[in-house]
């Protein structure tokens, strides 16, 4: 793709824009850069793009920009339904995200890694066994760097892991990956998705350019998962916690095994340091993507056995007066809290915050059977309420300093306070980073005893 001299118009100024308007302004192109927010609110991103030669439309998008480029960069929080980008696409302008931008220039073996729940853990691991068997690696993607930063850079790399996100999918065109991943899909992202299916759709889009010569790993314990194997042309690798496969990656008693073309490795998972289903299911999925392409089954166990996890999944914060409490707050959607109800019994759970428009109504049953207090906070306590509060003994507070106090409170020794919120953040917080540190410096001011 030559974009020497090229009219291209890149929507949005927040991580991705400043990496693409970067890129572009370096290869020659004429980049104008057009963002919703003002030249105050961008104050951040502008001073980043100081010095480089692009125009800017600030405050306002305008038809005319969208009309006279030759491509749009999209950033992933644009809507596909904003008019400007139907009008571009009507008027045959090429519509793309950065990644599919990025991955024209990548040459190297990439593996894509989506789902619902699970995909920065399993990317940053994957990127992790590949460094660790001695490939150059870059990761990135969702995960919070753009690809094109990889492209920008110039570096030599042998793998590319990408953490990739259905929103950063709607607008591929070639975006082919040699090995996709996808983990699981349950409902979420319904503020963006006027149904389900059409998240799910965009989900799918990953296999889109795949063809025989491709990979994808799909774990066939989702049904909603199994349901796509037809829409890709790649060779579909399957991966089971419940059930042992002729070929494919699946657990069974402790060891997880890998079989593929009459090869066969065995991962004993009891000096794993990161716990529960999940997360071997995200282990499965890493080590699949690893030995598929070209990793050392030794080093990759030892890679597996050193990874140490990510903060605010399910990390333990303290243990006080007999009851553990759990911070969860990357669990913004349904699917993850219900992994982390599942690994723990009498539970007061600290949940809400920003709807994000599906349903609770998946949790109930676990609810019913392992939560004995259920503190709700933010903008979706009362629908959370009406959907889930008949099932257990269910309280309301404003502030999550209340609702960690109440916990402490109400629960017994031997105990779990956990939160985990299967909701964004942003009603109350910052992002799931400030909301994690509230919560933690809330436990972290605990007395034991209960006394002030
Ligand atoms: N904007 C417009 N016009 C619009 C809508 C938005 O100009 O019609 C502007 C906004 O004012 C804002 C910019 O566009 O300035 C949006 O940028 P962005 O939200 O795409 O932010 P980035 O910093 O570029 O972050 C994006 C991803 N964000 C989203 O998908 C919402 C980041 O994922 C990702 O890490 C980053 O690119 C690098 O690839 C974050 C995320 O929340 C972590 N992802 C979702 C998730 O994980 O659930 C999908
Ligand atoms: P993502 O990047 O998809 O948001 P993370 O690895 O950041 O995934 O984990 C987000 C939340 O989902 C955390 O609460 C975590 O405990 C939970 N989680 C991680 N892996 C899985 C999985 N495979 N299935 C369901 N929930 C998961």
């Amino acid at each position: 793709m030559d974009l020497k001299g090229k009219n291209i118009l890149v929507v949005g100024l927040a991580r991705t824009g400043v990496a693409v308007a970067r890129f572009l302004a370096a290869q020659g192109a004429r980049v104008t850069v057009t963002d919703l927010r003002d030249e105050t609110a961008l104050a951040g991103p502008l001073e980043q793009l100081a010095g480089h030669p692009v125009t800017y439309v600030l405050g306002r998008h305008n038809e005319a920009d969208f009309a006279a480029a030759e491509t749009v960069v999209v950033s992933p929080g644009v809507p596909q339904e904003s008019p400007y980008l139907q009008a571009a696409r009507q008027a045959g302008r090429e519509v793309i995200t950065e990644i599919e931008l990025a991955s024209r220039f990548i040459t190297a073996p990439l593996v894509a890694i989506t789902g619902t729940n699970g995909k920065t853990t399993t990317t940053t691991l994957t990127g992790e066994l590949f460094a660790g068997c001695g490939f150059r690696t870059f990761v990135g993607g969702n995960i919070g760097n753009p690809l094109i930063e990889l492209v920008a850079t110039g570096a030599a790399v042998d793998r590319v892991v990408v953490e990739i996100s259905s929103f950063q999918l709607e607008w591929i065109r070639s975006f082919r990956p040699a090995v996709a991943v996808l983990l699981n899909i349950t409902e979420d992202h319904l503020d963006r998705y006027a149904t389900y299916q059409e998240y799910i759709d965009a989900k799918a889009r990953i296999f889109e350019n795949q063809t025989a010569s491709d990979w994808a790993v799909l774990n066939v314990d989702d049904p909603i998962v199994a349901g796509l194997t037809g829409r890709t042309r790649a060779a579909v690798f399957p991966m089971s916690r419940q059930r042992e496969l002729a070929e494919g990656i699946f657990y069974r008693d402790g060891v997880i095994i890998f079989r593929h073309a009459g090869r066969q490795e065995r991962f004993p998972t009891d000096r794993f340091r990161i716990t529960g289903v999940h997360n071997i299911e995200n282990i499965m999925a890493s080590l699949a993507a690893a030995l598929l392409l070209g990793c050392d089954a030794d080093r990759a166990l030892a890679c597996v056995e050193a990874f140490g996890g990510l903060p605010h999944r399910m990390e333990l914060v303290r243990e006080l007066d007999g009851v553990r409490y759990f911070e969860d707050s990357k669990a913004t959607n349904v699917g993850s809290v219900e992994k982390a109800l599942a690994s723990f019994n009498d539970i007061t759970l600290i949940a809400g915050g920003k709807d994000k428009g599906g349903s609770y109504a998946p949790l109930a049953g676990l609810v019913a059977e392992r939560v004995r207090h259920m503190i709700l906070i933010g903008e979706a306590k009362d629908r959370m309420a009406r959907e889930l509060g008949h099932l257990t003994d269910t309280r309301m507070t404003v502030t999550l300093e209340d609702a960690v106090e109440l916990a402490a409170s109400l629960t017994q020794p031997g105990g779990v306070v956990l939160f985990s919120p299967a909701c964004s953040s942003f009603d109350m917080f910052r992002d799931y980073e400030e909301r994690a540190q509230r919560f933690r410096a809330a436990v972290d001011a605990l007395s034991p005893g209960g006394t002030p």
